[in-house]
């Protein structure tokens, strides 16, 4: 970038230039160092360009690096949580439990860079504020939160689906005399609460692992709940040298069959429609993959649970039961049995011990939906009802999912206005890769692909060597843009709203409907239709040499 070209990009209005006149030159930049953007950093530098990625945090790990909530775990099965791409990496790491914890993730990231020294290519403790894109040199002015700017012809973000964490605008936050900390952003020295009488709001996944773990050491804890979660024990387990062995064998004939399945895992749906089954045939069902546990318990169910509510409602009555069983008080049980939306529209909750939590003495359960949170006051939680005296207030309130750590970077396309601007009324992505008006800019993971209802890793390679691909095209046929094409962006968010419609999830206030932030267009942000027709369809645009997408 000429010096003539970084003054007229200071002047821009809210832009990128702002406020450095130091300008580095890449071809790509990437957002990110989670599993998608080192992966997407390892193939483009393979690929002989120059790039770097850059990571607010101070290590790799992205949504792992975070998220050190006491019992954080992941729920996908260890041996498909993983890079596939690299034989050597498959063949070598062995995970130590069947579903791996936060800690060991991040030794897994550790692993992959000792093998591919990918730190060397990352800038750590830097935040991306703002990328302006000219359509005059055709490239990105990519603003970094230090002021310097750095100038790129491909802008990959690859920051993640759950990663933009919601803090909900409590009365009074700031006034509460304890510590308040997000489960997404737990101190890494831990925290200890020996003695201590903790508050934690939100019961999806983060809270349901951290709840029984805060549970063994707080003197109290306080969950506030707004919505029941359906719950599945994850019944984790360590795993042995010779299950290692064994799936070590066939691993690359895994990995093949969950490349090429709806979910990207390699377990098959039952094929049956939930009333093929008598009564007691269907008990025995679920009680085997009740014992097993893990969240298989829906993703191998019957073939119509997700779209018909009267097969849902057998799983469902099912579930309730469970509760039941599991808490010893009647009506705190009824508490906890989530009613009035049909299971697997709302993340299905796994982890171990959460409803046995509630039996214990030292916690008590709070309805915040019947009496809503009112205000945070210096000593506490102050419902409709009560003021609970809580030292520390948990928030496992979620993120703005799916969207969230897109719009958060001041992003301007041809038009000069802002992602944020643009997806006001719902987001607009074609393959939910690209957005029209914003060329050269590649999303992993965005709102409209298959990715958060998938095992993400397998999703995420999908994307990643697609959108790498394509820059490679780009680069060999030495073209300068590539953008969404409006009409075809329009196309793929009516066929994904038409696909979501085809199933139980509108039915429901999720993050998959973007119904957990307020003010957020209600939608439905995922493609459905399947990992395995989805990569097909990116593979025919790749085929047809991007013709649906505008090139030059
Ligand atoms: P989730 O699943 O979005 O859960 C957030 C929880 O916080 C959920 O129970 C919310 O209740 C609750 N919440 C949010 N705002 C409020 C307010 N204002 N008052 C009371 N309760 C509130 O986030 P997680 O971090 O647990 O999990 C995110 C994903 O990470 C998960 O799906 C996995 O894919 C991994 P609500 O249900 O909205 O009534």
């Amino acid at each position: 970038m000429s010096n003539q070209e970084a003054t007229a990009l200071k002047e821009m209005p809210g832009g990128a230039g702002r406020e450095s006149d130091s300008v580095q030159t890449l071809d790509a930049l990437i957002v990110g160092a989670g599993f998608s953007g080192l992966y997407a950093l390892h193939l483009l530098r393979k690929q002989g360009l120059s790039v770097r990625a850059y990571e607010a945090g101070d290590d790799i790990g992205g949504a792992w690096y975070w998220n050190r909530y006491p019992g954080a775990r992941c729920d996908s099965e260890s041996e498909i949580y993983c890079y596939s791409f690299s034989d050597e990496i498959l063949q070598e790491w062995e995970w130590t439990e069947r579903f791996p914890d936060q800690a060991e993730i991040l030794e897994y990231f550790d692993f992959v860079d000792s093998k591919l020294d990918l730190r060397k290519d990352v800038q750590f403790n830097t935040r991306i504020d703002a990328g302006d894109f000219d359509p005059d040199t055709s490239r990105w002015t990519i603003r970094l939160d230090d002021g310097k700017l750095v100038s790129v012809k491909y802008l990959v973000l690859s920051c993640g689906v759950l990663t933009a964490a919601s803090t909900p605008d409590f009365k009074g936050l700031d006034q509460f005399k304890g510590k308040v900390i997000h489960t997404s952003q737990w101190p890494h020295e831990g925290v200890d609460f020996t003695g201590q009488d903790v508050g934690i709001v939100g019961t999806g996944s983060s809270g349901v692992q951290a709840v029984p773990v805060i549970a063994e050491q707080a003197r109290h804890l306080t969950v506030f709940q707004r919505t029941p979660a359906f719950y599945i024990p994850a019944r984790n387990v360590p795993m042995d040298p010779e299950q290692w062995r064994k799936i070590k064998e066939t691993y690359s004939e895994m990995w093949e069959k969950a490349k090429h399945m709806p979910m990207g895992i390699p377990y098959d749906r039952d094929p049956r429609s939930a009333f093929d089954l008598t009564p007691e045939e269907r008990e025995d069902f679920f009680e085997t993959r009740w014992q097993e546990g893990g969240n298989k318990f829906l993703r191998t169910s019957f073939r119509d649970v997700g779209t018909d509510k009267a097969a849902n409602d057998v799983v469902v009555e099912y579930l309730h039961r469970k509760i039941r069983e599991a808490v010893d008080d009647p009506v705190i049980a009824e508490k906890l049995i989530p009613k009035g939306f049909p299971v697997g529209t709302k993340r299905v909750c796994t982890g171990t011990d959460y409803l046995e939590a509630f039996n214990r003495d030292n916690v008590t359960l709070v309805d915040v939906k019947s009496s809503p949170i009112q205000e945070i006051t210096k000593d506490g939680v102050k419902t409709g009802d009560e003021e609970y005296k809580i030292d520390c207030l948990v928030l496992a309130t979620g993120f703005d999912a799916m969207t969230g750590a897109f719009t958060r970077i001041d992003l301007r396309g041809l038009e000069g206005s802002t992602l944020k601007e643009k997806w006001e009324d719902g987001a607009k992505t074609y393959l939910g890769i690209m957005t029209a008006g914003f060329p050269n800019m590649f999303m992993v993971t965005g709102p409209q692909s298959p990715s958060a209802l998938c095992n993400v890793p397998t999703a995420i390679e999908q994307h990643v060597e697609w959108i790498t691909d394509c820059i490679n095209y780009m680069q060999t046929g030495g073209h300068s843009t590539i953008d969404a094409n409006p009409g075809a962006e329009k196309e793929w968010g009516e066929h994904c709203t038409e696909l979501g419609n085809q199933t139980l999830f509108p039915q429901t206030d999720s993050w998959y409907m973007g119904a957990n932030i307020p003010g957020k267009p209600r939608d439905f942000l995922v493609y459905i239709g399947g990992l395995d027709k989805y990569r097909d369809l990116c593979d025919e645009v790749a085929a047809s040499g991007y013709k649906s997408l505008q090139l030059a």
